[in-house]
Parts: C-alpha cells; structure tokens; sequence
C-alpha cells in the first residue's frame, strides 16, 4: 500500500513537472461559463450559483467567452469575491478553458461573485453567488 501511494504520489508531481499547464484536481468539480452574453451560467441551473459546504475544496472550471471588451491583460471577464480575495477567489478569465482550485471559506453565508472586468454590455450585472452552509 504504502508503495502504491508513493508511485502515485510520483505520478501527480511528474505529471506536473511534464504538463505545467495541467492542473491535479483536488475538490470537487465545478462547470461554468462566463458568456458572451456577459453572463456566469451553470450548466442545469436557471440561475448560477455555486453550493458548498465550509471548507469545501472546489475544483472551478471555466470556460469564457469574450463579451465585447477585455481588459489590457487579455482578460475577458474576471471571477471576483471581493471578501475573499486572499483567499484565491480573485481569478482572470482568459477566453476559453481554465481550471482553478479554491476552497469555500470557514464562515457560513451568501458570497456575491463579481465580474470585475469591463466586459461590454451588461457588465454592471455580471454577478453571481457562493452559498456556503455547514
Ligand atoms: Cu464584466
């Protein structure tokens, strides 16, 4: 056991040495979009929001489309929780697929995620929110 844990282990740090773009996923899975419509979607959701527990590591996969305007970085939208800022929650969202690993905050409550990109029309309402519950 201990050896098949150790080979694994050398696996993820190869596989990082070899792929540096490829994240290891460590949380759970998240899809979403920020589209070019200047909206977050989640696929099967009428309204996105994400639900966590506290603590929770999450393994955010974005996929973004281009809205009109980017920023001087190239960015096209941003991911943005202003509370939570040094916590990581402060992602740039190039146009198409990126993978970030976050964790939900220790502290139970509603986290408005704020787009913080002028993206084009519609950017002032480009939010969404972060449901965090014991
Ligand atoms: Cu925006």
């Amino acid at each position: 056991m201990k050896r098949f844990v150790t080979h694994t282990a050398a696996a993820w740090f190869l596989a990082g040495v070899l792929m540096p773009g490829a994240s290891i996923p460590r949380g759970r899975l998240v899809e979403l979009t920020a589209d070019k419509d200047n909206v977050f979607k989640i696929p099967g959701q009428k309204k996105a929001i994400i639900y966590a527990k506290v603590g929770e590591p999450l393994h955010i996969r974005i996929t973004s489309h281009r809205g009109g305007e980017a920023a001087r970085d190239g960015a096209v939208h941003s991911f943005v929780i202003k509370k939570l800022r040094d916590q990581g929650w402060d992602l740039r969202l190039m146009e198409g697929v990126q993978e970030f690993d976050v964790s939900a905050p220790p502290t139970p409550g509603e986290y408005l995620v704020e787009c913080t990109v002028k993206c084009g029309q519609g950017h002032e309402d480009m939010n969404m929110k972060l449901v965090v519950t014991k």
